[in-house]
This record gives structure tokens, C-alpha cells and sequence, in this order.
């Protein structure tokens, strides 16, 4: 998403081929993304899938081997983590005792340099450890088990897809994660004993070694703030999984934030797309005259995964290993929650004990 342009003209922009998309996530020369699929012919088209039965019938007959899966906020509502934009409850609804200057702000790397303090705050809502992955994390998994996952390219930011065991490899956090911090002004990177009991009070913390030298500047965990690249992984592996990808499926996302938003742009044009969200997103051509291989779930994305899972006939698996997995995590918050009492005060102290004022 460029904030200069609006979503209706980004996604007009998508269906040109020859348009280069551009990122308030990525802003430096090598943010180009590739280009919509090139496998496709200008002839007309045969329908070749518009309906959720036809996408179950693909893995009812074991018909797709290259499952790419692009997933977003709305895949972890479910756990209990609100999403950006649903109005009421999304997190941008939710901002005013931040005063930030616009709800983006709390992402924005030049906001944070100087305001650190809202996004510490609502850090204490995402992080990774409170929340188990969902029915929907868990079909990716499945998919994964079951041989046909291409690559999960995730948006998110909580950790649930690589929580519910899938290979590393098989994952892309688009948008970063929580599994590693820097200083925003040295680098320096800090361990997760120490940032995450500062993340975890709210409490921005400050750089020791820049402190040392007399300067201020503040840790921020590995998330990709807007006005930063995207990982090197994102460019590299989008560039290629696409063009080999048999189904597309995009869950519980605005589609609003670019270059992530342009991924299933990529596909050939034989290649099915399905979304399963609540809301009609994106270029999706669900519902139009010339739509020859989009499907759209309007719902749950868990209902739409087990939809899925059921023609696999794993249903079943799913629903078990989810609750399984949330029945665990549960017992273990019980158990931190008697072992720990966290401190909290306005500014986390470097342990080097410098001063930084
Ligand atoms: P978004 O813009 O808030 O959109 C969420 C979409 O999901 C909307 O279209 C909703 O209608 C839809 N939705 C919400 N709940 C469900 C549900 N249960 N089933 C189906 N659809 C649902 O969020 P995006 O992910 O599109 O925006 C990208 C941002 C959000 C990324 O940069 C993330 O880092 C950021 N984010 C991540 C998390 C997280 O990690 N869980 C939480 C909040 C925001």
C-alpha cells in the first residue's frame, strides 16, 4: 500500500501487468515486486474454478500438489488477537488514549524513533506466548503434513503459523516477528530475556550502548515497521514459489498493505485463486462475468479451513490437534501466571546500568 494511493486505484493498478507495485513497507530500491503471472495465454479461457465445492473437489481428488497460502490479521481473531481494520474491534479503532497523529503511526518507524511508548503498550496485546494457533493455523499445517504446501506467506506478526510446528522453511513472515530486537539507531540486537519483560510491561527500552555514548534511542523487536524493507526471503522467494503455485489461498486479510497485498496478482492465470474472509478483498473477480478462477468464502476463516480439510478428510485431525495444542498452552499461561509476578515501570533500566539521560 502506498498511503498515497487509495486501495480502489492500487487495485486497478494490480490488473496491469506492466505496473510495478510500490510499499509504504519498503521504500528502498529493491523493493520491486514481480510481475502478475506470465504463464497464462490471450486466449479465452475455460472456467476453470468459481465455487468453494470446486476448490473441495481439487483436494478431494488430490488435484493440487503446490498450495501457496497468504495469510493476514483475521486468521488469528479466532485465538483472541484483534485485527487492524475490522471497525469496533480492530486495534486502529482502539488507539486513542496513544494520541497518535493517524491510527498507522504506531507502525511507522519515524513515529517510534521518538514515541516509543504506544507501540510498547500495544505490544502487550501481540505478543507471541498468550495466544495458541486457531483451526485455520492449524489447516496450514495440515497442508503442510500433507506434502501439498507450497509456502505459507504470512502478514502476521503473533508467531501461531510456526508455533503449530510447521518447518521454518516452509514459512515467510512477510512483515517480520518478534524473534529477535535491535536498537533502531546501533543495531545493537537484544536478547529476548531482556526485551521481552519490557515488551511484556509496556515499558519502552533503551538502547545500553547508545545510552553509554550519551545518545537515545530505543530497542524495537524485528517487526517491519512502516517505512522498512521487507526480508530479503519475502523478494526472493515470491519471485519464484508463484510461478509455480497450483492454488492460491488468501485468508483473513485487508489485502490494504503493499507489496504483500500484490502476491496473488502473481499466479499464472489458469491458477485458482480462493479467499476466505469476511469481507469481499483485493482484485478478486468473485461475482463478475469474466471470472474464470476466483472463489470467494464470505465467513470464518476457520469454518472455510475446515470446509477445506473435510474434502482431505482430516477434519477431525484438525479439530484435535487445535484443541490439543490450546489446551496446552492454556495449562502453561496458568503456570507462568502462579510463578511470575512481572515488575513494571515507566523505562526499562539497560542492564549495563549506563545512563541514558
Ligand atoms: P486487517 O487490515 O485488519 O484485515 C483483516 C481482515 O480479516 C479484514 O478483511 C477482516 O474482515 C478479516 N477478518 C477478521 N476476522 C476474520 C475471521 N475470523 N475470519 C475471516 N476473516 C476475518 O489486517 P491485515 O492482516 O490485512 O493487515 C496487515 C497488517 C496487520 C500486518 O502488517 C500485520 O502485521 C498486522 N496485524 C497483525 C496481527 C497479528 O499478527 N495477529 C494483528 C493485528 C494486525
Amino acid at each position: 500500500m502506498n498511503r498515497n494511493v487509495s486501495k480502489d486505484v492500487q487495485n486497478l493498478l494490480d490488473m496491469l501487468e506492466d505496473v510495478t507495485i510500490s510499499s509504504n513497507r519498503n521504500t528502498s530500491a529493491t523493493s520491486r515486486s514481480p510481475r502478475s503471472g506470465d504463464a497464462g495465454s490471450d486466449t479465452e479461457l475455460e472456467t476453470i474454478c468459481t465455487t468453494i465445492e470446486e476448490v473441495q473437489a481439487l483436494f478431494r481428488e488430490k488435484k493440487v500438489k503446490n498450495v501457496i497460502v497468504c495469510t493476514g490479521a483475521g486468521i488469528s481473531t479466532s485465538a483472541g488477537i484483534p485485527d487492524f481494520r475490522t471497525p469496533g474491534t480492530g486495534l486502529y479503532d482502539n488507539l486513542e488514549k496513544y494520541e497518535l497523529p493517524y491510527p498507522e503511526a504506531v507502525f511507522d518507524i519515524n513515529y517510534f524513533k521518538n514515541n516509543p511508548g504506544a507501540f510498547y503498550a500495544l505490544s502487550t496485546e501481540l505478543l507471541p506466548g498468550l495466544y495458541g494457533p486457531t483451526l485455520a493455523h492449524h489447516f496450514i499445517k495440515l497442508l503442510y503434513d500433507e506434502g501439498i504446501l507450497l509456502r505459507c506467506y504470512s502478514q502476521n506478526i503473533d508467531g501461531l503459523e510456526g508455533l503449530t510446528g510447521l518447518h521454518p522453511d516452509k514459512l515467510v513472515e512477510a512483515h517480520g516477528s518478534f524473534s529477535a530486537s535491535h536498537c533502531t539507531r546501533c543495531r545493537l540486537e537484544i536478547d529476548n530475556e531482556i526485551i521481552f519483560p519490557a515488551l511484556r510491561a509496556g515499558t519502552p527500552y533503551k538502547c545500553p550502548e547508545c545510552a553509554r555514548i550519551g545518545r537515545e534511542s530505543y530497542v524495537k523487536p524485528d517487526i517491519v515497521f512502516f517505512g522498512e524493507s521487507l526480508p530479503d526471503r519475502f523478494h526472493k522467494l515470491s519471485q519464484t514459489d508463484f510461478k509455480k503455485c497450483d492454488l492460491v489461498i488468501v485468508i483473513g486479510t485487508s489485502l490494504a498493505v503493499y507489496p504483500f497485498a500484490g502476491l496473488p496478482n502473481y499466479v499464472s492465470k489458469e491458477c485458482p485463486r480462493l479467499l476466505i474472509n469476511r469481507e469481499l478483498v483485493g482484485n478478486f473477480r468473485h461475482g463478475r462475468k469474466d471470472n474464470i478462477r476466483d472463489v470467494f468464502y464470505c465467513g470464518n476463516a476457520d469454518d472455510g479451513c475446515l470446509l477445506l480439510a473435510d474434502a482431505m478428510g482430516k477434519k477431525q485431525t484438525v479439530i484435535d490437534n487445535q484443541k490439543k495444542q490450546a489446551d496446552d498452552i492454556k495449562n502453561q499461561n496458568t503456570e507462568n501466571q502462579k510463578s511470575s509476578k512481572l515488575p513494571k515501570s515507566d523505562v526499562t533500566t539497560p542492564p549495563s546500568g549506563a545512563k541514558s539521560e
